[in-house]
């Protein structure tokens, strides 16, 4: 696998209040993950794509699930099972609304003193959610659309924000445009931290986990050990031919 040095990684920055931007290096502390299952809807998949991306880059990621105040009961129900299913992997969930103020005094405490890559899906309410963190920025924002549930809001480059001392934000689509990770397939296990674990008890070295025998994966996947959810993203992964060599 070859990951570019994140230390080096160049992104444009937004000056405050200026329509200003330049090029600088940067370093990252963490990653937030902002998603809504519905308006725009993010796929499970995508949350395991971005999380093996940070797992290879060693960058934190906390799950913010946002838009709070538009889910009901049903939906919040499955909210709470997705975040069962990550924070049983030891990653931080968090559920805010916006429009509610919910939660939002939390984010402002994860991300004091840190440089946080804020990314997920065009209209999940990156915009909106930075703007509560910092209200000087007076980011735009923009509406779903109500045919496509899709966001409308194409930006496709990173760009950072100051939201106090020492603390700034990295508003950003996707995590691909910090360098290149080239995953073989039977390295892609690795950074499914309860498929690293079990894999150690596989009775073969390169146990890919689908169909060898005495496979401690499929073990797992029995006993509930394994989410069914991400062992989907996993089968799904190693079958994607743009993502594998
Ligand atoms: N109901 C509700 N809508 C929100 C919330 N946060 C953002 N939105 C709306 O979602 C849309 C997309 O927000 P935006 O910040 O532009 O998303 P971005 O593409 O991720 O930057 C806008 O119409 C926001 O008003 C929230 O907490 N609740
Ligand atoms: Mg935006
Ligand atoms: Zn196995």
């Amino acid at each position: 696998m070859k990951i570019f040095p994140r230390k080096n990684y160049i992104i444009r920055r937004s000056v405050n209040l200026s329509k200003e931007t330049h090029i600088l290096a940067s370093n990252l502390d963490q990653a937030i993950l902002v998603i809504t299952l519905k308006r725009p809807r993010t796929y499970y998949e995508f949350i395991d794509r971005f999380l093996i991306t940070s797992n290879a880059y060693q960058i934190p990621t906390i799950i913010v699930f946002s838009k709070s105040d538009t889910y009901l009961k049903e939906e919040l129900k499955d909210i709470e099972m997705v975040k069962k299913i990550y924070t049983n992997l030891k990653i931080d969930c968090l559920l805010i609304s916006c429009h509610k103020k919910k939660d939002i005094s939390k984010i402002l405490d994860l991300i004091k003193n840190k440089t946080t890559l804020f990314s997920g899906n065009s209209g999940v309410g990156k915009s909106t959610l930075i703007n509560y963190l910092n209200p000087k920025l007076n980011l735009k924002t923009q509406s779903v659309s109500k045919s496509t549930n899709k966001g409308q809001h194409t930006t496709t480059f990173a760009q950072m924000y100051d939201i106090g001392k020492n603390t700034r934000v990295i508003d950003s689509p996707g995590i691909k445009g910090f360098g290149l990770v080239d995953m073989k397939k039977g390295e892609i296990y690795r950074y499914f931290p309860e498929l690293l674990e079990a894999s150690k008890k596989c009775r073969f070295k390169n146990c890919i986990h689908v169909d060898e025998p005495e496979c401690e994966v499929k073990k797992r996947l029995v006993t509930g050990e394994i989410s069914n959810y991400r062992y989907e993203s996993y089968i799904n992964l190693i079958h994607d031919k743009k993502t594998i060599r």
